[in-house]
């Protein structure tokens, strides 16, 4: 079993812990506990970069290995990073699980030292018409990020 954790923080007091562990090659589970954020729907990726050098902005586009167009999970057509949405509740928390077979932790595609993003608004999952809907799917800001890095 391979385990990594992306810790969240923010200047707009988002915080948050996701965990990832993958059995062999089967699919990545993502368990996520997120406080701080607005009620309602927040876009959620896999960002290429594990870089925070300019905050989130410098995490770069979505992790997409196989040149794809941005999607929902469930699309055969997604960056491997599209994760969709959280579903932050009135408290503005949310505890989520999401088992994914695009992220792994092993191997080329490995997501180990990328970032996790999650935006202020809802990810429109590529059928928004926006201009943005098949490359961000118009998520909004970076709210908050963190770098996914191994665990023991
Ligand atoms: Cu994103
Ligand atoms: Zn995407």
């Amino acid at each position: 079993m391979v385990k990594a954790v992306a810790v969240l923080g923010s200047s707009e007091s988002v915080k948050g812990t996701i965990f990832f562990t993958q059995e062999g090659d089967g699919p990545t589970t993502v368990t996520g506990s997120l406080s701080g954020l607005k009620p309602g729907l927040h876009g959620f990726h896999v960002h290429a970069l594990g870089d925070t050098t300019n905050g989130c902005m410098s995490t770069g586009p979505h992790f997409n290995p196989a040149a794809k167009e941005h999607g929902a999970p469930e699309d055969e057509n997604r960056h491997a990073g599209d994760l969709g949405n959280v579903i932050v509740g009135d408290d503005g928390t949310v505890n989520f699980t999401i088992v994914d077979k695009q992220i792994p932790l092993v191997g080329p595609n490995s997501i180990i030292g990328r970032a996790v993003v999650v935006h202020g608004d809802p990810d429109d999952l590529g059928k928004g018409g926006h201009e943005l809907s098949k490359t961000t799917g118009n998520a909004g800001g970076r709210v908050a990020c963190g770098i996914i890095g191994l665990q023991g």
